[in-house]
């Protein structure tokens, strides 16, 4: 049995990059969601006007991984705080979100924002029921491990005290 989850978190080669090496995980794909035009093209999403957002959609393993443990670990790989871009992308096509697939998911997300909020921490990422999934170009699945080039801003900062979540590489 497997679940899904979507985040989105800025350019999705970065947030890709990250989950892939949590252990549970069995697949990331990236792609676009939350926007109004059907099968958008990267062009198309990057001009801004489709509403779309750079997301990821991560399968796990739900005995392996749990949805909060995702949830926490989205949190600490990009920055929260930033509304409508992410590090040197701006744009709302780079904003944080988490698209929820069903109420269980919308309880944790809610929980765990509410967490950071209650710490005083500025939160600007959006909870949103997920609407369609459009994958992206072949060229950008798995960009980092096809070009070795290296992530220009995502990287994971600790902001959760206890160790809950198994990294594998
Ligand atoms: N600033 C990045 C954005 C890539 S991302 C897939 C670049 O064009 O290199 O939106």
């Amino acid at each position: 049995m497997t679940e899904k989850a979507i985040f989105a978190a800025g350019c999705f080669w970065g947030v890709e990059h990250l989950f892939k090496k949590v252990e549970g995980v069995i697949s990331v794909t990236s792609g676009y969601t939350g926007g109004t035009v059907e099968n958008p093209s990267y062009e198309q999403v990057c001009s801004g006007n489709t509403g779309h957002a750079e997301a990821v959609l991560v399968v796990y393993d739900p005995n392996k991984v749990n949805y909060e443990t995702l949830v926490r670990y989205f949190f600490e790989i990009h920055d929260f705080t930033q509304e409508n871009g992410q590090g040197p992308d701006i744009g709302e096509q780079y904003r944080s979100e988490i698209f929820y697939l069903d109420e269980e998911q919308k309880r944790i997300a809610d929980k765990v924002k509410k967490e950071l909020l209650d710490r005083n921490l500025k939160v600007v990422t959006k909870i949103t029921k997920a609407t369609e999934f459009y994958n992206a170009e072949d060229y950008h699945q798995h960009y980092y491990e096809k070009t070795g080039k290296k992530p220009y801003c995502h990287f994971r900062r600790k902001i959760f005290k206890d160790d809950y979540v198994k990294i594998l590489f």
